[in-house]
């Protein structure tokens, strides 16, 4: 039998602030754009429990957050802290299994069924990876624990914050069918107010669905929801390797200083580069570009700009970097491009998209 544990960071974004501020641990902190007074734009991108305690919650337009409560701290975002301390969490609970799966920059599924021997011994590990992260990386995090991810995904929710919930083998259905279909693992907004037109408003109702009807109305996801609802997921916690950077390179045909044909390659580079990390789902924040001169001596310049996904912003930074730094009258026998500090939630690049958007 399976046991999966799903680890996740409580309000990660702002117990990494009240590290570097232990104060803000007894204020409201909330992490996101500025609000200006109440003027600003952008959206929040987490906060503390006490926030939590006004009605603040991540996605919430900040100015919105501002008047619920004006005087809380509002703090700016410092991702490279906030992926330190990932890396640090990330390295401490790869310690308690083989089979770990990151899947966000603040949660990971662990696959713990060879390191313990049944539910009283899965209380006890999930305990000492609490305390561990607790002790190493000062921070709090909430245990999931479920015979599949899914379940081990919803447990957590219930077991935030600072807490860890354990469903047991055959207790799947009874743990989610009460839940809200909103609350089903995979179901947006969206899916939530159809489903609830078609009269299915909680995950009991959901699982006994017909399932051609769920077909009709959302094609192949229809059929994964309703395995969800009926608590099936069989799919395999899978260890992801870390994909350090991704980088391209051309050799000219001929050495050349043409900066038509240079810059042409910089772009067409940088669009293979931005389509392997869109493949990958991963956001790059430095930029850098590789230079053999028809010498073989090589220069490297980088640049680190906010974490993007952006083809664009991948190929104009690469262009200017050239620009900046060719050494003039040289002729270049290669050219590359490479990104790296990548990161790979998903939710994040939602989000940022927001905030690009001002
Ligand atoms: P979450 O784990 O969803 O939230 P959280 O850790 O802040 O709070 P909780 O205790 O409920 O787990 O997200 C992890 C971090 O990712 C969060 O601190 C801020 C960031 N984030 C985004 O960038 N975009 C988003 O849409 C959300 C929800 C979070
Ligand atoms: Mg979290
Ligand atoms: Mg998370």
């Amino acid at each position: 039998m399976r046991t999966i544990m799903l680890i996740d960071m409580d309000y990660f974004f702002a117990a990494c602030e009240e590290i570097k501020r232990p104060e803000l641990k007894k204020r409201p902190t909330v992490v996101g754009a500025d609000p200006k007074m109440g003027r600003g734009r952008g959206v929040v991108m987490t906060c503390n429990y006490i926030a939590r305690k006004y009605g603040i919650r991540s996605g919430m337009p900040i100015s919105a957050a501002y008047r619920l409560k004006p005087d809380a701290e509002f703090l700016p975002l410092d991702y490279s802290y906030y992926e330190k301390k990932s890396a640090e969490v990330m390295s401490i609970i790869r310690g308690y299994s083989a089979k770990m799966e990151q899947v966000s920059i603040d949660e990971a599924f662990i696959d713990a069924s060879g390191n313990i021997a049944d539910s009283s011994g899965a209380m006890e590990y999930a305990k000492k990876i609490k305390k561990s992260v607790r002790e190493k990386a000062g921070l709090p995090c909430s245990i999931g624990i479920g015979p599949s991810r899914l379940i081990a995904k919803m447990a957590c929710e219930d077991a935030k914050p600072d807490g860890i919930r354990l469903v047991d083998h055959g207790d799947e259905k009874a743990f989610i069918s009460g839940m809200p279909v909103g609350r089903l693992y995979g179901i947006g907004r969206k899916s939530e107010e159809r489903l609830a037109g078609m009269g299915y408003d909680t995950v009991g109702k959901l699982a006994n669905a017909n399932i051609m009807e769920l077909m009709d109305a959302f094609g192949s996801f229809g059929v994964e929801m309703h395995k969800y609802a009926n608590g099936i997921d069989e799919s395999e916690v899978v260890e992801n390797y870390e994909v350090k950077s991704i980088g391209r390179e051309r050799t000219f045909e001929s050495d050349t200083d043409d900066r038509e044909e240079i810059l042409r390659a910089i772009l067409e580079l940088s669009g293979e580069v931005a389509a392997e990390a869109a493949k990958l789902g991963v956001s790059f924040k430095t930029i850098t570009v590789k230079m053999r001169y028809s010498d073989f001596s090589e220069h490297m310049k980088g640049l680190s700009i906010r974490p993007s996904s952006s083809e664009a912003a991948l190929g104009g930074t690469a262009k200017m970097l050239y620009t900046a730094n060719v050494e003039k009258g040289r002729k270049l026998r290669k050219i590359g491009v490479r990104v790296s500090g990548l990161s790979d939630y998903k939710s994040q690049k939602r989000l940022s998209a927001y905030l690009s958007s001002e």
